[in-house]
């Protein structure tokens, strides 16, 4: 039988998920992740920062916040020509959807509307979108949407209640508020958070707990580890160890069955066995390419050696309609 999709998990059902031996826990997640998708199959996306830095937001694991010295050159909106090239490379480098990221709080009239200019050029392309600008109204959403972006990413970062340790210039309500105008524009959703920022057990739970309660599941679900920055109040956290972070992907599969799982950024902090790990737990998506948005990612030679080793083949989203039923 399919495990049927809930938006009313308790928070002492999630903890006693992550509880589990990890055995257990891997097999129900790798149990659930069959039944909705080829477990040999990772969808592949790429980023590029289409405007860097400066950002008067503060969060504080963020390189391109103003309030950190983190040595970031900014850089304006970049030119449709530029952001065309690099779609063309990820491309040819087995993307299927292109990301693209600008250190706004919140983007003005003017930003969306040249922002949409590039969606239609890099759907053109043959490429899906995604976009994630900081906070939209419905309007600003509906703009986007007409331009035929296919993904809106905001993430909702951490737990509600460990929230406040981390970012004080917007709240978790304008978080969801700009989730809300997202989906009702018709955009799919993609919202995950950051793991290794000193949060608790508790929070990552909680952070999962919130994804999974939403009205509907984000279609996307990236879950970073924390790039720990030089100049961010970060960059001294604690490592979070590989096996919960393999625990926190097996719980977000079992919670969103149908989801993408996105093993996002922290990659280059990780061997092979943790990523196979996470790709066992559910993981079925990543970003590839050798940049995130400022920081570095693993080279494109060491994710295919990898693929190769493991048995796994990029997903083509033209070609096979996701999420699929596989038969057990
Ligand atoms: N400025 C927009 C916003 O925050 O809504 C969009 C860009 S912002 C860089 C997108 C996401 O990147 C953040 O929400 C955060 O989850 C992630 N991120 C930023 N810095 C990170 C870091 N050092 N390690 C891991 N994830 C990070
Ligand atoms: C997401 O959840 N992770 C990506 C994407 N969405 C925009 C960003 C990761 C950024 C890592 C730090 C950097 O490269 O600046
Ligand atoms: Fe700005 Fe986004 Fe970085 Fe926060 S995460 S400082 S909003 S670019």
């Amino acid at each position: 039988m399919l495990t049927p999709l809930r938006h009313d998990w308790q928070k002492e059902e999630v903890l006693k998920l992550f509880e589990k031996p990890f055995s257990d826990l891997m097999f129900e997640a790798q149990t659930v992740h069959r039944q909705h998708f080829d477990p040999n199959k990772v969808q592949l996306s790429t980023l590029l920062s289409i405007k860097t830095g400066g950002c008067p937001e503060d969060c504080k694991y963020c390189p391109q916040s103003v309030h950190y010295d983190t040595g970031l050159a900014a850089q304006a909106l970049m030119p449709i020509d530029e952001v065309l090239q690099a779609a063309r490379n990820a491309k040819a480098a087995g993307a299927s959807r292109f990301c693209m990221g600008a250190a706004w709080r919140s983007p003005t009239n003017r930003q969306v509307h040249q922002v949409a200019t590039l969606v239609r050029a890099v759907n053109d392309e043959g490429l899906e979108t995604c976009v994630t600008l900081g906070m939209l109204n419905e309007a600003k959403a509906q703009l986007l949407a007409d331009a035929g972006l296919a993904y809106y990413n905001h993430n909702l970062d951490t737990s509600p209640e460990y929230y406040g340790d981390i970012i004080s210039t917007r709240t978790y309500q304008d978080r969801l508020d700009t989730l809300a105008a997202v989906r009702d524009a018709g955009i799919k959703v993609c919202c995950g958070g950051i793991v290794g920022m000193g949060e608790s057990r508790d929070d990552r739970a909680g952070l999962l707990l919130e994804l999974a309660n939403l009205p509907q599941h984000p279609e996307s679900v990236p879950i970073n580890m924390l790039v720990r920055v030089a100049g961010t109040p970060l960059s001294a956290s604690e490592t979070i160890a590989g096996v919960e972070f393999v625990r926190t992907i097996c719980v977000a599969r079992i919670l969103m069955p149908q989801s993408f799982v996105r093993l996002s950024a922290g990659r280059t902090n990780m061997n092979d066995e943790t990523q196979a790990l996470c790709y066992l737990a559910g993981a079925n998506s990543i970003f590839c390419g050798e940049k995130l948005l400022t920081t570095p990612n693993p080279e494109n030679e060491a994710d295919l050696a990898l693929f190769e080793a493991l048995g796994i083949e990029p997903l083509d989203i033209a070609a096979e309609e996701a999420p699929i039923c596989a038969v057990l």
